[in-house]
């Protein structure tokens, strides 16, 4: 019991501090009910009125990762359930805590990882009738607009009930991230111990099996029997549903070409050779029977438009939300449920040598494949000699020394960074890539290699822009201070997308950034290097890795390297300022 409660349990009275044994209060009902649901992690930032709770947590044997900033600390959580496939917990205090660790909840749902967002909340009756409280906000009204679910809990008694509510949202159907509002009060209001307890229970089967029709399963089989050009599409609910093996023997068996989304690199290893990564465009462009695993038509599949698409493709999709079918194309194939389910009734329903990709197609991505490799070496080795060093020079040396290390996890963010790291860094292991996801959002960097490094204690490799890197810089004490296996590489081109842009006055120009990110670790305790070479570059991460302690190398790369916005430079508005392409 804190010394808080125990005040308000009796005012001061001497009955109130006899009578603690048998008491419980908020915090300790927290506390016991994410124990009884085996949360093993807290990633937060304390402050009124949670801060005894991070105590109390510690204490009682949960880790708490004490962040510098709640939207990394948010990402960290979101990243722990992808990582862990049970939500991650984030904790954050009232409204501008509340409100920074919203942007981490908001991604983890666009990108449907489970996560809870537990924040500590202002006094009700002062908040709702706005007379000015200390960090007042109506939390709940706004988290709303950005989770999969928003709760308040108004009694300590519901403290159980809440927290079983929130895993159970987070986790089940198609995940996401559930805002879980705690108001001071509740985390100080004190109740009888017995009573307490019996309010607590732990959530039985978080994510239940969901299987789909059989005539649903059918109808797929028959449609990819038919198929001249299958493809399969495996994106990172592929990767969540931890079905590796199953999907992994499907692919073979039937000889279908594939291509993973960045964040199901590794489901199969990069270097297998059904993958058409390397033929993609090809690939989606002549597909006939297209089938989408955990992926969805967004942005970044085109939405199934041509004419990066065949526009006479048939789509069968497997996701857990029934309500993704239809979103951008007619599905032919619905196939609702969870991955691992239908890949086994897939398995179960398909007769052998029933679904067999042609040769010719496997043999023509195949060709265009071995071509794309043989222009991509070219432009290797004229990147591995250039001076000052290119993105693909540091790259090249990055990916030999992670080559040695499959068990280490790659978090990713940038433009050109994440471009060229994606096409270069294979991945061998699943689950091992955390990027910008969705949303090609910044700032994850610090926060998913925390997370990763806290819920493996695997070494963890972030390959960053430098602007990118500077959304979440400041967790490198964090990564410090916890003496955690990461080492961060910083692609420093000395700007954003690029660092030789002009500027039109004396100021620097808008994408102009400087810095020596090296020193920045110094400041913390962990090791700076500067690399300004390939060579410069493997020795460094060599070193870092086998280390196994805090790292940052800041890697030299010429500020005419890199090109606006990467890969998705048609995105920008093309006004009548536009940018030509030409001078960048
Ligand atoms: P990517 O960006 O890699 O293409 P998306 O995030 O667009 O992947 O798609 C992931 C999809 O996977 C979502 O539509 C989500 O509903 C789905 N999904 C997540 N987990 C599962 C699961 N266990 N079973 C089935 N579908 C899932
Ligand atoms: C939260 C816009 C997209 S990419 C990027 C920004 C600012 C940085 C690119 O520069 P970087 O990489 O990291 O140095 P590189 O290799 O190209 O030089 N704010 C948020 N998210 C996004 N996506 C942006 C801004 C953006």
């Amino acid at each position: 019991m804190t010394e808080a409660s125990v005040q308000a349990a009796g005012e001061g009275s001497a009955s109130a501090v006899t009578s603690a044994a048998a008491l419980t209060d908020g915090i300790h009902l927290v506390v016991d009910a994410l124990k009884l649901n085996d949360v093993k992690n807290i990633y937060g930032v304390v402050g009124i009125p949670i801060t005894d709770l991070a105590r109390l947590a510690q204490s009682e044997g949960i880790r708490f990762i004490a962040f510098r900033h709640e939207s990394n600390a948010a990402h960290a959580a979101a990243a722990a359930g992808f990582l862990t496939g049970k939500p991650g917990i984030c904790l954050t205090v009232s409204a501008p805590g509340f409100l920074n660790g919203l942007v981490g909840l908001a991604n983890a749902t666009t990108n449907c990882f489970p996560m809870v967002q537990i924040s500590g909340s202002s006094e009700r009756h002062i908040v709702d009738l706005q007379r000015g409280d200390y960090e007042e906000m109506d939390q709940l009204a706004v988290a709303k607009n950005f989770a999969k679910a928003a709760y308040r809990i108004h009694r300590a008694e519901d403290i159980g009930r809440g927290i079983a509510r929130a895993l159970r949202t987070a986790a089940s159907g198609r995940p996401g991230g559930v805002y879980l509002d705690i108001p001071a009060a509740v985390l100080g209001e004190v109740l009888d111990k017995a009573k307490g307890e019996r309010s607590l229970w732990p959530v039985t089967d978080l994510t239940p099996r969901q299987l789909p029709a059989p005539e649903a399963v059918d109808r797929a089989i028959e449609l990819l029997s038919h198929a001249q050009r299958p493809l399969v599409v495996l994106g990172k609910g592929a990767a969540y549903s931890r079905a590796d093996a199953l999907l992994r023997e499907f692919i073979e068996t039937t000889g279908i070409p594939y291509v993973p989304m960045s964040m199901a690199k590794g489901l199969l290893p990069d270097d297998h050779p059904q993958s058409a990564a390397t033929a993609r465009s090809l690939a989606l462009k002549k597909a006939d029977v297209v089938l989408l695993v955990g992926a969805r038509l967004n942005w970044l599949l085109s939405h199934g438009d041509a004419p990066a698409w065949n526009p006479d493709a048939k789509f069968i999709q497997v996701d857990i939300a029934a309500n993704e079918m239809d979103s951008n194309q007619p599905i032919a194939a619905p196939l609702v449920g969870d991955i691992a389910s239908v890949m086994d009734a897939i398995h179960e329903r398909l007769k052998p040598g029933q679904i067999k990709a042609p040769q010719s197609w496997r043999d023509e991505l195949k060709e265009r494949t071995d071509a794309n490799v043989a222009k991509m070496a070219k432009r290797l080795e004229a990147a591995k000699a250039a001076h000052p060093m290119k993105f693909l020079g540091a790259l090249q040396s990055i990916r030999d020394v992670v080559a040695q290390h499959p068990e280490a996890y790659v978090v990713n963010e940038g433009a050109n960074a994440l471009d060229l790291t994606r096409n270069t860094i294979g991945m061998r292991v699943p689950r091992h890539r955390l990027d910008s996801g969705t949303w090609g959002v910044m700032g994850i960097g610090m926060g998913y290699a925390i997370a990763a490094a806290v819920e493996t204690g695997a070494p963890v490799v972030a390959i960053e822009g430098d602007s990118a890197f500077g959304f979440s810089g400041m967790e490198l004490e964090t990564i410090s201070r916890y003496q955690l296996p990461v080492t961060t590489v910083v692609l420093n081109n000395s700007g954003v997308y690029r660092g030789d842009d002009p500027s039109a006055t004396s100021d620097p120009a808008p994408t102009s950034l400087r810095a020596r990110h090296d020193l920045m670790i110094e400041a913390f305790g962990g090791t700076g290097y500067r690399a300004a070479t390939p060579v410069e570059t493997a020795a460094a991460l060599r070193s870092a890795i086998s280390a196994g302690t805090p790292a940052l190398i800041d890697c030299v790369i010429d500020p005419s390297d890199g090109t606006e916005s990467g890969n998705i430079g048609h995105l920008n508005p093309k006004g009548l300022t536009a940018r030509q392409p030409a001078s960048h």
